[in-house]
């Protein structure tokens, strides 16, 4: 027999001499039970509401306030992010939105991604702020790919920029 072997058979019967049947079945029963526990432990879910994690589809997400476009996150990207294949526009709509989870309001950036037709999923049109086109500074239904390579629209992302005031 080598060492190894040897090592092992005297840890196991060493083991085997403490443990009694019962109490091993007690604690692997108690491993598995603490372990299948995990996933319904409380956890701290607050950062879903960022935009590391992508919560948003529903036209009613706060930041979405004054967006005009198809949602990024239907068309294979992020609320803020592009879809692979597309560019992001050099120019974009700043809306101020009121995030109700911590009641401060957020600038907001609409930036349209371009370069590929559009997309033609989840249609969101929210006009906080925004007015008619005749006072144009403030007017969102503008396609914001129109300084780029490519002016063609594809859907449009929404980036929070920060704390507003
Ligand atoms: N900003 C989205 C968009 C693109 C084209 C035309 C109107 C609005």
């Amino acid at each position: 027999m080598n060492l190894f072997d040897d090592v092992t058979e005297r840890l196991t019967r060493g083991l085997a001499a403490g443990v009694s049947r019962r109490s091993a079945i007690t604690r692997i029963s108690r491993w598995i039970l603490g372990a299948g526990m995990l996933p319904v432990l409380p956890v701290e879910r607050s950062a879903r509401a960022d935009e590391s994690a992508d919560p948003a589809t529903s036209c009613d997400y706060w930041k979405f306030c004054s967006v005009d476009g198809f949602l990024c996150s239907c068309c294979g990207g992020s609320s803020h992010q592009c879809p692979a294949g597309t560019e992001v526009s050099t120019v974009s709509w700043i809306g101020t939105c009121h995030n109700p989870n911590d009641g401060k309001q957020y600038i907001v950036s609409y930036n349209d991604c371009c370069g590929k037709s559009s997309c033609g999923r989840c249609m969101c049109n929210n006009n906080v702020g925004e007015r008619p086109g005749y006072t144009l500074g403030l007017h969102n239904d503008v396609n914001w790919c129109m300084g780029n390579k490519s002016t063609v629209y594809h859907c449009t992302t929404s980036i929070v920029v920060g704390l507003s005031g």
